[in-house]
């Protein structure tokens, strides 16, 4: 992220540390998990500042408030309240998955145990959903704030579907695109989208306008997570913060996986399907993997499809004609998707 986006950013961050405030000390280590996850205390809960992930949910909400015609500032409670909404997310993801690292970091399961990480979770969920009631004190009419909450409680029913289609996806034998993109649009890109849907809600855009943010989000939405297969894949570990070919190993059909697959079927070949098919994959099988995903061109393919939906987020948010410079910093964040490395 660069400098011209540093107030919000900064103001973001404030906006978080006042609702992540534990009310008593003897609950203070429930927050300080929180904290933990956020990038703002080590494992001691000493002050320390680690790598809190990018937020972008918070930013394209703010950006699409402005853009949209309306005070940045009058929104960052929403803002908040979505990113927490994704950590949250994450932090139960991090359970399902077994991981033990996110952004670098060993996981707050992994270091005070499932029922610690489920819980964390919980209350962070809880934290998400009351910030949405700060709108009030800001100024913005009750039937505003009911449909924010309204747009926040659909994205998070979504991210529910989209998650267990993921699981689900992982035992199936035949996955099509059509439902990875279903899929998709779920964990990932409902998410993205109901945060520029409330920034514009809270920007009083036209209904019309509104539509079109929601479209741009969802299409944005779409080109991040092919990325973040292809990034699954070939990105480098040292900068995505996920250990090298993790989606592999765990067997994950991300998108150039998927591609693979069906190319292999479309030519009578079942080589990837047949490692797919083994009870594990280790180390010593990801050369042959990766073979045969060069063979079937998944990563050239994978940015194609991903260039394709970034190009359709452009074209809704060129028709959403909101106003610069906050117009302008959401376009270059798009243009910048495609070759983001993590
Ligand atoms: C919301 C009620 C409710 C349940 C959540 C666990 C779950 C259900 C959903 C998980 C969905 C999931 C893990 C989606 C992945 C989304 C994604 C692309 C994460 C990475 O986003 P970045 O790159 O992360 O923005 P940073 O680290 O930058 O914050």
């Amino acid at each position: 992220m660069n400098d011209t986006l540093a107030s919000y950013l900064l103001a973001i961050e404030d906006a978080l540390r006042e609702l992540l405030v534990a009310p008593e000390p003897l609950g203070a280590p429930l927050y300080q998990m929180m904290q933990y996850h956020m990038g703002w205390l080590d494992t001691a809960f000493r002050p320390v500042a680690a790598e809190g992930g990018k937020r972008l949910r918070p930013l394209l909400c703010l950006l699409a408030c402005e853009a949209a015609g309306g005070e940045w500032r009058k929104a960052l409670p929403a803002a908040a309240s979505l990113e927490l909404i994704h950590n949250f997310s994450l932090l139960h993801d991090d359970i399902e998955d077994r991981s033990d690292t996110r952004r670098h970091r060993t996981t707050v399961w992994r270091l005070w145990g499932i029922a610690h990480g489920i819980n964390t979770g919980d209350a962070m969920w809880v934290l998400a959903r009351q910030a949405v009631y700060r709108l009030s004190a800001l100024g913005h009419a009750s039937d505003i704030v009911l449909q924010v909450a309204r747009l926040l409680e659909e994205a998070c029913l979504e991210l529910c579907t989209g998650q267990y289609l993921d699981l689900h996806f992982e035992e199936a034998a035949q996955v099509n695109l059509a439902d990875y993109e279903r899929m998709i649009a779920g964990k990932t890109a409902a998410l993205l989208s109901a945060s520029v849907a409330v920034g514009a809600v809270l920007g009083a855009a036209t209904k019309a306008a509104q539509a079109h943010w929601r479209r741009f989000g969802l299409e944005l939405g779409l080109c991040f997570q092919m990325i973040d297969d292809w990034l699954g894949i070939w990105g480098d570990p040292q900068v995505t913060g996920k250990s090298a070919a993790s989606d592999i190993l765990e067997r994950k059909k991300t998108l150039p996986v998927l591609h693979a697959l069906i190319w292999e079927r479309e030519r009578g070949y079942d080589d990837l399907a047949h490692l797919y098919a083994q009870p594990t994959l280790t180390e010593a099988h990801l050369p042959q993997v990766l073979g045969l995903l060069e063979r079937a061109g998944a990563g050239a393919e994978t940015r194609t499809r991903a260039r394709a939906h970034q190009q359709q987020a452009l074209d809704h948010l060129a028709a959403a004609g909101g106003r610069d410079p906050a117009q302008a910093h959401i376009r270059r964040l798009t243009e910048a998707l495609v070759d983001r490395s993590h």
